[in-house]
C-alpha cells in the first residue's frame, strides 16, 4: 500500500514536470518558477528525451534560483545536458545533484559550468561515487570560481589525489566559505595537503572532513595549519581514527590561533594518555575564549565611533531612446543580449557587486537580506578596516546647522493627516505593459526591491560568515546601476535622480552619428544630457558609450565619430573618460556579441573606485541609521515605500543622531547612493524620504507617458472596462488627470503622498478649471502636453507687444522647465480662482491655454501672462519669452516669473540653471533689445514702470525657500 502510494507520489511528480500548462516546463519557459525541489525519486535516467527537453527548458530561464534534482538517476548523460544548459543561466543560487552517478564527462561538464557561472553559491554533489578522476576535472572548476560559497561532496570515494586536486585549487579559489569532504577517502596525506592550502587560504570557514582516515598524522599537519590560517571558524574531524597524540597539537596551536570556536572531534579514541578529554579540556576553553573575545569585538565596533568606507557607488545610464542603453547595462551584469527589447519605462535600478577588479560584476548583495548591514560593516571595523572618528568627514556635527534645519515644526501634510494603512507594494507591472522578459529583468533587482525576511527589530547578531564574508570582500565595490528611459517624455521627472555624485554613462548609437540625416538630432541629445550632467553633477566622470560596434564597417567610422565628438563636446572634455586604448573619447560596444565590455567594466570600475562616493568614511553609526531606515522597508506586512521626517527622525536618535544636521548628512548620503530618495530644496520635500526610489519611479511613469511608443501607452479597452475611457481622453487630449484616474493607476496606494510629491516637484499642478468633469477634482501634468499641440501663432501673439525673454541659449534649458513654470502659473491661478469664487461666484478666472511650448494663462484677475518656449536650431536659441497680455501690467508679469524661474532653479534644479534677461520692443522698421541692465538703467517702460503692484511684488530670497503653497500665495 505504501509502496504504491510513493510509486504514485513520484508519477504526479512526473506529471509536474511536463503536464501542460502547470507543467514545470512550461513554467521555466514562462519565467514563473523560482524553486524545483520535489523530484526526487523519480527516474530521469531512463527517459533521455525529456531531461533533454528539461535542460532546453532551463536553458532559457531567467527565473529559476533553485533547482533539486537529488536521487534522479541522471548519470552522466542527464548531468551533461542540465550542466550545458545551465551554462546559459545567470540567475540560479542553488543546485543540488545529489546521487546521480555522476562519471567523467558529467564531472567535466560541471566543471565548465563552475568555470563561467557567476550566480550559482551553493552546489551538492552528495553520493555521487565520484572518484579522484572526476574530482580532478571538478577541482579544476572551483580554481577559477569565486562565486561559490559552499560545497557539499560528501560520501563519495575521493582519495588522497583528489585530494590534493582540491587542496590546490583551494589555494588559488577566493570564494569557498564551506567545504564538505565527510565521508570519503582521505588519509593523512590528503590532510597534508588540505593543511597546505589551508595556509595560503583566507576565505575557508569551515571545514568537515568527519568519517575518513586522517589519523594522527594528518591531525597533526591540519593543527599546524592553524597556526597560520585566520580564517577556518569551524572544523570536523570526527570518526577518523584520532589518538590523543593527534589532539595535542590542537590544544597547542589554539594557544595562538584566535579564530576556531569549533572543533569537533567525536568518534575518536582519546584514551591512550591516561586522563581522558584532559586536552578536551584546554580545546574548550580556548575555543570558548575565541568565540567570547570575537562576540565582545563585535559589539565594540557596532556601538563605536569609527568609520569605514563603505565601498559603493553609483551608476547612471542616460542618452537617446533605443541608443543600447539597457542593451549595455545587460552586457555589463553579463545577462545575454536580447535584440528586440522593450524601451525602458522610466528608470530601472539594479545593483550589482564586483571583487576585486576583475571587471566580472554580478547581481548580488553584499549580505542577505535578513542580515543588518551593520553587521557586516561591524565586521569590516573589526577586521582593521574603520578609521577613528577623526576622520569621519560627513558625521562633523556642525554648529551652524543648515537652513531647513530650524523650521523642523512645519505644516502637515494631506497624506500624513490620513492614517492611512500601509499596505503591500503595488504590483509594479500591472499597468506598465511591459514583456515578460522585461518583468524578469526588473524582479531581480534583489537587494533593492526584494521584502527579505527582516525582523521587526534590527537584530544584529555575530555571526561567524560576517568575517569571512566582510574580508572576502574587502575591496569589494557596490554600483547601484540607474538605466534611465530615453523617451523625452520621462526627461521632465528625470531631473529628481540625477545625482551630484556617481559616474555618468552616455550611450548613444554610433550609426546615428554617421548618417548624416540622423547625426544632428543624435548630437542634439547628447549634448542635451552632458549639459543636464553639467548641471546636476558638474564634477562627476562621464564615459560616453557607442553602441552598434557590430554595424560599424571600418576603424576609419570610428576615426570619424571619434573627431565629430572631440569637437562638439569641448565643453564637457574635462569630465569625459577616455578610452585609452583605443585612443577614443568614447567607447565602442557591440551589445551582441560583447565586444568592448570588459574594458567598459574595468574603466567604470577604476573611475568608480577613484570616486568620491566610494572613499567617503561613513560612520557605524550611520550604517546603524540606515538598518532602522531598512527595517522599516522590509517590516513584514507593512512595507513603506516612504517615511516622513519625524518618523525617521526617531529612527535616527534611537542609534543616537540626535542633531539634525547631522540627520540630514546621513540622508544626503544615502540619496547620493542610490538608496533612497531625499529632496531638501523645502520643508515639505525635506519631510519625504522615499525608501523605494524603484517604486518611486514605476508610479511616476505610470502617469507620465510617451504617447508615440507603442509600449509605453495606456491600454485603451482596460481603461473602457473600468469606466474611466473619458478620464484617459482627458489625461491624453489635455495633459489633465482625474483624481479616479490616479487612483486607479495608482491602485488606491499612496495616492495622496504621489500627487503632494508631484506637486512640490512642479510636475503636477491643482486644476479647478472644470471642464465636463462634474466636481471631480482634475490636475494638469504639463509634461504630457502633446508634440500635435506645438503651438504655431508665434507672429500673431508676438506682434507689436513688447516681450521679455528668459535667455538661456549661453547655458541650457532643460526638459521641464518650461513645464513646471506652467505648473507655477497655473498653480497661482487656480489659488486666485479659489479666492474669486468666494467674492463673486460668476466672476471667472479664464481656463489656461496650453499647447506643448506655450501657455496663456490669467495669472490673476485681469493678469494674463502669455508664455513661449522657443527654441531653434539653427540660431541655437534656447528661450522662454514673456508677453503680457495688458502691457500697463507687464511690470508685475516680469517680476513674478523671474521669481517662478528663479524657485524651479532652486528646488529641482539644484540652483544651476543660468539665464539672461532681455527686453525687447517692437519698434516700426527693427525690434530694439535692451539687455536687462540698460533697460533698468533706462527704466524702460512698461518693464520698469513704478507702480503699486509692482512694489509689492519685488522677489525676495525668502520666498526661495517657501514651500509651494506659500511660494504660490505669496506671488
Ligand atoms: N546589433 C546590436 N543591437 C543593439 C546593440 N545595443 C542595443 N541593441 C538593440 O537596440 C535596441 C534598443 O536597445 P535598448 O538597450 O533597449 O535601448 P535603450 O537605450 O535602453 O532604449 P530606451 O529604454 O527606449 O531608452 C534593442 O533591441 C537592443 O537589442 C548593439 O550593440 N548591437
Ligand atoms: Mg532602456
Amino acid at each position: 500500500m505504501a509502496q504504491r502510494r510513493q510509486q504514485q507520489q513520484v508519477e504526479d511528480r512526473v506529471r509536474l514536470l511536463f503536464a501542460g500548462q502547470d507543467g514545470w516546463i512550461h513554467q521555466l519557459e514562462e519565467q514563473k518558477v523560482t524553486e524545483i525541489g520535489a523530484l526526487g525519486g523519480f527516474s530521469l535516467g531512463s527517459r533521455p528525451k525529456l531531461v533533454k527537453r528539461f535542460a532546453k527548458a532551463l536553458g532559457k530561464n531567467e527565473s529559476l534560483k533553485k533547482l533539486c534534482l537529488d536521487n534522479c538517476d541522471l548519470r552522466d548523460a542527464g548531468v551533461s545536458y542540465i550542466a550545458k544548459a545551465l551554462l546559459r543561466n545567470d540567475t540560479l543560487d542553488c543546485l543540488s545533484l545529489c546521487n546521480n552517478s555522476i562519471k567523467v564527462k558529467g564531472a567535466s561538464h560541471l566543471a565548465k559550468l563552475l568555470k563561467d557561472n557567476k550566480t550559482l553559491r551553493n552546489v551538492s554533489l552528495n553520493s555521487n561515487n565520484l572518484r579522484d578522476s572526476e574530482i580532478e576535472y571538478f577541482a579544476a572548476g572551483l580554481r577559477v570560481n569565486d562565486t561559490l560559497r559552499i560545497l557539499y561532496l560528501n560520501h563519495n570515494h575521493i582519495g588522497d589525489t583528489g585530494t590534493a586536486d582540491l587542496a590546490d585549487s583551494l589555494a588559488f579559489n577566493h570564494g569557498l566559505v564551506e567545504l564538505h569532504l565527510r565521508g570519503n577517502n582521505i588519509g593523512k596525506i590528503g590532510a597534508q595537503y588540505i593543511s597546505d592550502a589551508l595556509k595560503a587560504n583566507k576565505n575557508l570557514g569551515m571545514l568537515d572532513l568527519g568519517g575518513n582516515n586522517i589519523g594522527d598524522t594528518g591531525a597533526e599537519s591540519l593543527a599546524t595549519a592553524l597556526l597560520f590560517n585566520q580564517s577556518l571558524w569551524k572544523l570536523n574531524i570526527d570518526w577518523n581514527n584520532l589518538s590523543d597524540k593527534g589532539i595535542v597539537g590542537f590544544s597547542t596551536a589554539l594557544e595562538s590561533n584566535k579564530t576556531l570556536t569549533d572543533l569537533r572531534t567525536w568518534g575518536n579514541d582519546f584514551n591512550e594518555f591516561g586522563d581522558p578529554g584532559m586536552y578536551q579540556h584546554v580545546i574548550e576553553r580556548l575555543l570558548k575564549r575565541n568565540k567570547e573575545t570575537k562576540e565582545k569585538q563585535f559589539r565594540e565596533a557596532l556601538n563605536s565611533e569609527e568609520s569605514a568606507t563603505w565601498n559603493r557607488s553609483r551608476l547612471m545610464f542616460v542618452g537617446q531612446g533605443k541608443a543600447g542603453k539597457t542593451a549595455t547595462v545587460r552586457s555589463l551584469l553579463g545577462q545575454p543580449f536580447v535584440a528586440d527589447w522593450d524601451s525602458t519605462i522610466g528608470a530601472d535600478i539594479s545593483e550589482v557587486k564586483s571583487t576585486r577588479e576583475k571587471g566580472e560584476w554580478r547581481k548580488d548583495s553584499l549580505n542577505s537580506e535578513s542580515d543588518p548591514v551593520s553587521s557586516y560593516f561591524a565586521a569590516r571595523i573589526m577586521l582593521g578596516m574603520g578609521k577613528p572618528k577623526l576622520h569621519v568627514l560627513r558625521e562633523q556635527i556642525g554648529s551652524e546647522e543648515k537652513k531647513y534645519v530650524q523650521k523642523t515644526n512645519k505644516t502637515k501634510t494631506t497624506y500624513e493627516k490620513q492614517d492611512k494603512k500601509y499596505v503591500r507594494e503595488a504590483r509594479l507591472d500591472k499597468n506598465t505593459g511591459s514583456s515578460s522578459r522585461n518583468k524578469v529583468a526588473k524582479d531581480s533587482n534583489t537587494m533593492m526591491n526584494s521584502p527579505g525576511g527582516r525582523k521587526n527589530e534590527v537584530v544584529q547578531e555575530y555571526d561567524e560568515n560576517l568575517l569571512l564574508n566582510a574580508r572576502n570582500d574587502a575591496d569589494a565595490l557596490i554600483l547601484s546601476l540607474w538605466d534611465f528611459g530615453g523617451q523625452k517624455v520621462f526627461y521632465a521627472m528625470h531631473h529628481l535622480f540625477l545625482t551630484k555624485h556617481g559616474v555618468y554613462l552616455l550611450v548613444f548609437d554610433m550609426r546615428e552619428i554617421l548618417n548624416l540625416r540622423t547625426r544632428n538630432a543624435a548630437m542634439k541629445y547628447m549634448s542635451f544630457w552632458l549639459s543636464s550632467i553639467r548641471l546636476h553633477a558638474p564634477l562627476s566622470p562621464i564615459l560616453l558609450v557607442g553602441t552598434f560596434l557590430d554595424r560599424i564597417d571600418s576603424e576609419g567610422d570610428l576615426r570619424e565619430i571619434n573627431n565629430i565628438l572631440r569637437e562638439k563636446m569641448k565643453s564637457s572634455a574635462a569630465q569625459i573618460i577616455n578610452c585609452d586604448s583605443e585612443d577614443l573619447v568614447f567607447f565602442p560596444v557591440d551589445n551582441e556579441k560583447g565586444f568592448g565590455i570588459i574594458e567598459l567594466r574595468l574603466k567604470i570600475e577604476e573611475v568608480a573606485r577613484n570616486g568620491s562616493l566610494f572613499n567617503e568614511q561613513v560612520s557605524m553609526r550611520f550604517i546603524n541609521f540606515l538598518d532602522e531606515l531598512l527595517s522599516a522597508k522590509y517590516r513584514e506586512n507593512e512595507q513603506k515605500p516612504f517615511l516622513t521626517l519625524p518618523v525617521v527622525k526617531k529612527m535616527a536618535s534611537k542609534v543616537g543622531i540626535n542633531n539634525s544636521a547631522t540627520l540630514l548628512m546621513a540622508l544626503e548620503f544615502f540619496h547620493e547612493c542610490g538608496m533612497l530618495i531625499h529632496l531638501t530644496a523645502t520643508q515639505a520635500l525635506t519631510n519625504m524620504i522615499i525608501l523605494k526610489p524603484q517604486w518611486l519611479i514605476d508610479a511616476l511613469s505610470k502617469v507620465i507617458r510617451d504617447v508615440d511608443n507603442v509600449q509605453h501607452v495606456h491600454d485603451i479597452d482596460e481603461f473602457a472596462n473600468v469606466g474611466l475611457k473619458a478620464d484617459l481622453d482627458m489625461v491624453s487630449e489635455n495633459a489633465l488627470a482625474s483624481r479616479d484616474f490616479l487612483e486607479y493607476v495608482w491602485e488606491k496606494e499612496h495616492v495622496d503622498f504621489l500627487i503632494d510629491l508631484m506637486r512640490h516637484t512642479m510636475l503636477l499642478s491643482e486644476w479647478n478649471f472644470q471642464r465636463n468633469f462634474g466636481k471631480e477634482k482634475l490636475f494638469l501634468i504639463p509634461s504630457l502636453l502633446r508634440d500635435k499641440k506645438t503651438f504655431k501663432g508665434e507672429n500673431a501673439f508676438m506682434k507689436n507687444k513688447p516681450s521679455c525673454i528668459f535667455d538661456f541659449s549661453t547655458g541650457f534649458l532643460p526638459i521641464g522647465v518650461f513645464e513646471r513654470l506652467i505648473c507655477l502659473v497655473v498653480g497661482h491661478s487656480v489659488i486666485c480662482r479659489k479666492k474669486q469664487i468666494q467674492i463673486d461666484y460668476n466672476s471667472e478666472l479664464m481656463e489656461p491655454k496650453l499647447y506643448l511650448n506655450f501657455g496663456s494663462i490669467e495669472f490673476e484677475p485681469g493678469l494674463i501672462l502669455n508664455i513661449l518656449r522657443r527654441d531653434s536650431d539653427i540660431h541655437d536659441l534656447q528661450q522662454i519669452v514673456l508677453v503680457v497680455e495688458d502691457i500697463s501690467r507687464s511690470a508685475e508679469g516680469f517680476v513674478v516669473v523671474q521669481a517662478m524661474l528663479q524657485k524651479l532653479n532652486n528646488d529641482v534644479m539644484g540652483t544651476g540653471l543660468v539665464w539672461d534677461i532681455l527686453f525687447e520692443s517692437p519698434g516700426d522698421k527693427e525690434e530694439q533689445v535692451l539687455s536687462y541692465d540698460e533697460a533698468k538703467k533706462q527704466s524702460i517702460s512698461p518693464w520698469f514702470d513704478q507702480d503699486k503692484n509692482f512694489n509689492s511684488r519685488s522677489d525676495s530670497v525668502e520666498i526661495l525657500n517657501a514651500d509651494i503653497d506659500n511660494f504660490l500665495e505669496s506671488l
